[in-house]
């Protein structure tokens, strides 16, 4: 066990500056406006710096920025490309502890999940994207014996992205790293809740990005984000957030007939077929693992699997079992190593995570475990922590239908392979999914059969930069990560050639 040094306190690894302006044309330039806002550490519910709020005359600025840069950088070579994003990858992954604490501080993740997961998942990301836009190769056709159809790939030119807070520099990644490959400039708007952490990964690897190909302007949603994704000098706009949000994002976007990536809510349900208990063995542990994975990132996961669904021929015992892994999830202190749940990201968080505690109580479901705020001491007291919940229920509950995004389990049992495929699928959302079954027939059928855009078989929660993501249904448009992200940040170039001097 060892604890990280709040940032603020001599011996941290971090050390925030008290002010932060937006990263414009590869300088820090002040609001227009010249307002800040203050950004609030979930740890202890104090504030720690404050960001320039950010307005449409600072997108302007940006877009300018973005814009002069985007001759040059989309002409670059894709080994240039490649180059600067190994660099950045290196830099990051030498700063991996001040990168992952910062990022704790600001959103209230434990150090434990940004040390070994949200910071180096974001390193591969830029490395995966590095080796991808070299292999990347476009398409001939021979028409006939004089003609050939050629097939370019183009950068859009600028591109538009909105961040949300659960994943603040992971997700900031998950759009840059292939918007850069692919050579475009780019403007990204942060969460609110969380705007430092992506700043201090900016300080850190400025000197390696061409002045204006990123820009960063910090800011709220209506006042920021909405002059970014309706502006007209932008190519594609890329948004993760809330379902509803996502739905002005596309208006916004439907104006200006550009392409929108969304990645939105989500209600995964994590089925458990009967033979998973067939013997209590490592196979079974490893499931009792999955069931406790709704309290990874305090529940703040658009693919939190937040729907457990049990076969009713082992559903007493394999609850009773996964109630007492619950039971083990070790909270507390987010800057403990050994903390395997921290606080949730905002005080608007907080509020919205305890109403549904009382939600699903009228509701009648039943507390296994959990069910309240969860208070720590000292200077932790002020922090935003509840405790991981678990509800037995049925699925036209509210706390089944709608996104909590907190440590909130909601579980029911299920009789036959098709209830459980009809109880999955009973949501508006399709996002991800987990399966679990010794027989690879069930577990390939079900599968298949759940609309969503991910099912983990067997395990969950894995982010590998090669698979794709993305929602069915109500969960989004467009995918990320994989190779296919390439196609979402280019243009195609058709040229038709006919290479014939006689006449047609
Ligand atoms: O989301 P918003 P909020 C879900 C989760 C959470 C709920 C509310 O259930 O409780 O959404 O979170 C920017 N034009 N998810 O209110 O508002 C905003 O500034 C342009 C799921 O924070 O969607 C921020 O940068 N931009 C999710 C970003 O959108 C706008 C992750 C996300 O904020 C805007 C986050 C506008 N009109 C929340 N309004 C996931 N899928 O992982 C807001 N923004």
């Amino acid at each position: 066990m060892s604890v990280y040094t709040q940032p603020g306190k001599d011996g941290s690894v971090v050390t925030f500056k008290p002010r932060y302006e937006h990263f414009i044309g590869g300088q820090w330039v002040a609001p227009v406006k010249g307002q800040y806002f203050e950004d609030v550490t979930p740890v202890t519910g104090q504030a720690f710096t404050e960001v320039g709020r950010g307005t449409a005359e600072d997108i302007e600025a940006a877009l300018d920025a973005a814009w002069a840069a985007a001759p040059s950088w989309n002409a670059s070579t894709p080994t240039q490309r490649a180059i600067m994003l190994n660099k950045i990858a290196d830099r990051m992954e030498e700063n991996l502890e001040l990168i992952a604490v910062a990022e704790t501080w600001d959103n209230g993740k434990p150090v434990r999940e940004t040390l070994n997961a949200d910071i180096p998942l974001a390193i591969d990301h830029f490395r995966y994207f590095a080796g991808a836009i070299r292999a990347q190769e476009g398409h001939l056709s021979q028409l006939d014996e004089d003609t050939v159809a050629y097939h370019f790939h183009e950068p859009l030119g600028v591109v538009g992205q909105i961040i949300p807070w659960n994943f603040p520099i992971l997700m900031a990644v998950w759009k840059l790293a292939p918007a850069l490959a692919a050579g475009n400039c780019v403007v990204l708007k942060p969460a609110e809740q969380t705007p430092a952490s992506i700043l201090v990964l900016m300080e850190l690897i400025q000197d390696l990005v061409p002045d204006g190909v990123v820009n960063i302007v910090n800011g709220f949603g209506v006042e920021c984000g909405k002059p970014l994704a309706s502006n007209k000098r932008i190519r594609k706009i890329a948004f993760t957030g809330e379902t509803t949000t996502g739905r002005l994002i596309m208006q916004y976007a439907s104006e200006n007939i550009i392409p929108v990536t969304l990645e939105l809510g989500g209600k995964s349900p994590n089925i458990f077929f009967e033979d998973v208990a067939q013997q209590k063995d490592g196979f079974y542990d490893k499931a009792l693992e999955g069931f406790a994975f709704f309290a990874l990132n305090s529940g703040e996961v658009c693919t939190c699997p937040s729907r457990a669904l049990i076969q009713e021929s082992i559903y007493d015992q394999f609850l009773a079992d996964g109630i007492d892994r619950v039971s083990k999830i070790v909270a507390g202190n987010p800057l403990d190593t050994d903390t395997m749940i921290g606080a949730q990201a905002s005080t608007d968080q907080l509020e919205k995570v305890l109403s549904y505690l009382d939600i699903g109580k009228k509701e009648g479901a039943k507390v296994l475990i959990g069910g309240e705020r969860a208070e720590l001491e000292g200077d932790l007291a002020g922090g935003y922590y509840v405790q991981p919940t678990v509800f037995e229920g049925t699925n036209n509950m509210r706390i089944f239908q709608e996104e909590i995004f907190g440590p909130v389990l909601s579980v029911a049992k299920f009789g036959s392979y098709d209830d459980a495929i009809s109880i999955a699928n009973d949501t508006l959302y399709g996002l991800g999914a987990g399966v679990w079954a010794r027989s690879g027939n069930t577990a390939y059928r079900a599968g298949r059969a759940i609309q969503s855009g991910r099912v983990w078989v067997n395990q969950y929660h894995s982010y590998p930069a090669h698979s794709a993501f993305g929602g069915y249904k109500s969960s989004g448009i467009g995918r990320e990560n994989h190779l296919m992200m390439l196609d979402h940040y280019q243009q195609t170039k058709n040229m038709l050639v006919s290479y014939t001097e006689s006449p047609q």
